[in-house]
């Protein structure tokens, strides 16, 4: 084996046909482009004001100031809150539109021209009878509601996206709990959940243990499965320091994304901005959902090396003895089969993870969207616990979170997997006993609404219908519930296919920022901000009539439960809601101080600085994670029509540069070199193989249907893997969950491709 320290390996040639590095030109000229704009004033203030960033869960803005970060460090805005500003400060969707355009000519339009409609500005209802959406009053809205929620507790449910504040999310499940319903369906029960689930049954508590203070300090960093140029552009810079001070990066991406080989960072004009900072050490390319193999691999080399802390092992963690008796029987052979990735190049990682001294685990979606999801934290938590690389400063995992206050939806009990201890406090609260009744995450409402088993649906934000796989589904299951209520900034295809059997409602609310008062948002950091009251410019406009998130909950709930125990309706003032969060959220008792200290602040207990771990024994479970058995597809599984070449593959379906989740703010992936959306990235060896020419046209076959007239786009993709975007892309596969979790595989999609 060669030292990787005398000879770091090569960062991945790029193809030069294709742009070499991520953020640069582009990212600038987005933000000039916006910025002067006609609109450029608006978006300005917008991006000076108290609140956090719209966009991922990095967390950036808060109450010190819209461009600072926790730790106070300045321009830690990027392009992608520009692009999410940008898309609320758009002008309100007047009324004569809804009444113009029936549902079918709605349903022409992709998801980039149903968000550039407009802001959502008053309440409208598609009746069972109608082909369209017609503006009502909200006496009307409430009465409706209020009838719809009158059903048995287990035909309720809800869905929500980490958009909201934290106050929302706590009403919400305060609200479903009371009706007796444990249905709270949400976001990340598609993304994270995964995370979650293995990390509390390892550590104890489900989040990142590492701080954005603790990220400083390392001197390695794994990242694994995550486009972070792309979809958490901050997190560039600390990897551009990481390697300043001589730390090392190792990706594990299937896929090369250019911005993980080289980064021009806007925050360092001169240093980095002009040439790009070199951001990968070691970059693996594995088979598409070989993680687990990937990890195994790296720990027996660090076995076999001597890598290995045993003192750390027998003083702070259970379990490690098998851990480390599957390592020793497992077979070279066998891992390297699995992962199709040399010896050597696990060597590497495994020397560079073994020889530093403080090393960050990061990990998204490429480890989470898989059906051995929970398995791949087990075995990113047990390379972590086998270093010693856990409970101390600047080590251990870290999740990186989605939505931007995702995490605290799962804080405030939006989640079907309610702590037992918030389970009694809301007990106490409410001065009764709860439904145990297990509750539907997201792809067990879809099932439960496709066996009719659900009346009345609130969506608090998201868009249900395109973020799940199998559309044909989505459409039909949604069909058949009574009543929907999307509660909405914008327009979405959620709200023009999924529609419900008798009532579909869409109530639209203020944004973050224009909120009339102060709420409240969760990082993936474990770091709770504080975001101002503001003003939308949509606000006493003629014609438009919104509220906010907190406002219709709070009401919904009072016109429900009157006032009982709780004075529903005095929690339309969030200060109240705190109150009741500081009560029964444990280590969250400082949001109670919050309106008064002003003070933003870390979450009690979730930051490992010791390794003493909130489970029983105090000590860090370790599970074996078996070596993944990936099943290759063949093209006689695809009944075919006839063709004349074809090719079967593995698809990662995930985001384009330019959208946040299932909405499209502009055509094509300039990084990754794809035109516009109807692409599919593969190989050039596969292309090759199957016949094809870049550029061809083809048509991709999944399992529940085909998308036809796909342009080929050949880039630096492992063999075998091919990736294109969601949401189209969910139109043409089912996809099996982890059972441990509920996240469908998203990231391994057999397909076949033909012309
Ligand atoms: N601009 C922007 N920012 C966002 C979002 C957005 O849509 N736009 N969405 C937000 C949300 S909700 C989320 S969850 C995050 C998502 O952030 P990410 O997880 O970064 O996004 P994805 O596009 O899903 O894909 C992640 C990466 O996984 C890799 N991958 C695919 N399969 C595998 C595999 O089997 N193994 C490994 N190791 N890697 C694999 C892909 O090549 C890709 O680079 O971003 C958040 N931030
Ligand atoms: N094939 C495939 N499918 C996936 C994924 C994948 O990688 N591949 N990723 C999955 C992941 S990680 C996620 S998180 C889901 C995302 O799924 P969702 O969270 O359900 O979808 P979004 O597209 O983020 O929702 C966008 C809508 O939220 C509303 N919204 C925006 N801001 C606010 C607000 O402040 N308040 C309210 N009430 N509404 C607001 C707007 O109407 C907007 O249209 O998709 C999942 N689906
Ligand atoms: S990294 Fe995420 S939170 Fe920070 S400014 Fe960019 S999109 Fe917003
Ligand atoms: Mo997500």
């Amino acid at each position: 084996m060669t030292n990787p320290f005398n000879a770091e390996t090569e960062p991945p040639t790029l193809d030069t046909s294709k742009p070499v590095m991520g953020g640069g030109w582009q990212v600038i000229s987005y933000w000039a482009e916006k910025t002067l704009d006609v609109k450029g004033g608006m978006l300005w203030k917008t991006l000076l004001h108290k609140s956090a960033c719209l966009s991922c869960a990095w967390g950036t803005g808060g109450q010190k100031g819209g461009f600072q970060n926790e730790d106070e460090e300045n321009l830690q805005r990027c392009a992608k809150s520009v692009e999410a500003i940008a898309s609320e400060l758009m002008e309100p969707i007047p009324q004569h539109f809804f009444e113009q355009y029936s549902i079918p000519e709605l349903q022409k339009l992709n998801s980039m021209q149903a968000d550039s409609l407009g802001r959502l500005s008053f309440p409208v209802i598609k009746r069972a009878n109608s082909d369209r959406y017609e503006r009502i009053t909200w006496d009307e809205v409430y009465a409706i509601v209020t009838k719809a929620f009158q059903k048995a507790p287990e035909r309720l449910g809800s869905y929500s996206s980490g958009r909201s504040s934290n106050e929302a999310a706590y009403l919400l499940q305060l609200l479903m709990r009371s009706l007796g319903s444990n249905n709270l369906a949400d976001c990340s029960d598609l993304c994270h959940s995964a995370s979650t689930v293995g990390l509390k049954r390892v550590f104890g508590s489900g989040t990142s243990m590492v701080s954005l203070a603790d990220l400083k300090q390392s001197d390695c960093i794994v990242l694994i499965g995550s486009n972070a140029p792309a979809n958490h552009p901050r997190l560039m810079n600390e990897l551009i320091k990481l390697r300043d001070r001589g730390g090392k990066v190792i990706v594990i991406n299937p896929l090369i994304e250019v911005g993980l080989v080289k980064f021009a960072s806007p925050a360092y004009p001169i240093k980095s901005f002009l040439k790009g900072s070199e951001i990968s050490s070691h970059y693996i390319q594995p088979i598409s959902g070989s993680d687990t193999a990937v990890l195994l691999g790296i720990q027996k080399s660090l076995l076999e090396n001597n890598w290995i802390n045993y003192e750390f092992l027998q003083q702070h963690t259970e379990g490690w003895e098998a851990v480390i008796e599957q390592l020793r029987s497992l077979d070279w052979a066998d891992i390297l089969n699995t992962c199709g990735v040399s010896r050597e190049e696990l060597e590497i990682a495994a020397e560079m993870i073994g020889t530093s001294q403080r090393v960050v685990f990061a990990w998204a979606m490429g480890i989470t969207q898989h059906s051995n999801a929970v398995d791949n934290i087990f075995s990113i938590a047990n390379t972590a616990l086998l270093t010693g690389n856990a409970g101390k400063e600047g080590a251990g995992t870290m999740p990186i979170r989605g939505h931007s206050n995702v995490q605290g939806f799962g804080s405030m009990g939006v989640t079907i997997r309610l702590k037992e201890e918030i389970m009694q406090a809301l007990e106490q609260l409410l001065q009764r006993s709860l439904s145990r009744v297990q509750g539907y995450d997201t792809r067990a409402l879809i099932e439960a609404s496709d066996r009719h088993e659900i009346d009345t649906l609130l969506c608090l934000g998201g868009n249900i219908y395109a973020a799940n796989p199998d559309l044909t589904q989505a459409k039909r299951a949604l069909g058949n519930i009574e009543t929907i209520i999307y509660i909405s900034t914008k327009p979405n295809l959620g709200h023009f296919y999924g529609l419900a059997k008798e009532n579909t409602l869409i109530l639209p609310v203020f944004a973050r920022f224009e909120n009339p008062h102060k709420t409240t948002t969760e990082s993936g950091n474990n770091f709770v901000r504080l975001n101002d009251e503001g003003t939308s410019h949509l606000h006493q406009r003629e014609g438009t009539d919104l509220i906010s998130e907190v406002e219709f909950l709070s009401e919904l709930a009072d016109r429900l439960h009157g006032h009982d125990v709780i004075n529903w309706r005095s929690l339309q003032d969030p200060k109240y809601i705190r109150q009741l969060i500081a009560k029964t959220i444990p280590d969250y008792a400082k949001i109670g101080e919050i309106d008064d200290t002003n003070q933003e602040f870390t979450i009690a207990n979730r930051i490992f600085h010791t390794p003493n771990f909130p489970t029983r024994s105090g000590k860090a479970k370790m599970f074996v994670t078996p070596l993944p058995k990936l099943e290759i597809p063949t093209l006689a599984s695809f009944n075919l029509p006839e063709y004349t070449k074809a090719i079967a593959l593995i698809l990662g379906t995930g985001r384009s540069y330019s959208q946040h989740n299932t909405v499209v703010y502009k055509d094509g992936d300039y990084y990754r070199g794809m035109p516009h959306r109807n692409c599919i990235l593969m190989s050039k060896a596969d292309g090759d193989r199957a016949g094809f020419q870049e550029h061809q046209r083809v048509t991709v076959r999944g399992n529940a249907g085909e998308m036809a007239n796909v342009e080929i786009i050949y880039g630096q993709i492992r063999e075998g893997s091919a990736l294109m975007f969601y949401p189209e892309v969910n139109a043409i596969f089912s996809a099996p969950i982890d059972e441990h979790c509920g996240t469908p595989a998203f990231k391994r999609v057999p397909i076949a491709v033909y012309i």
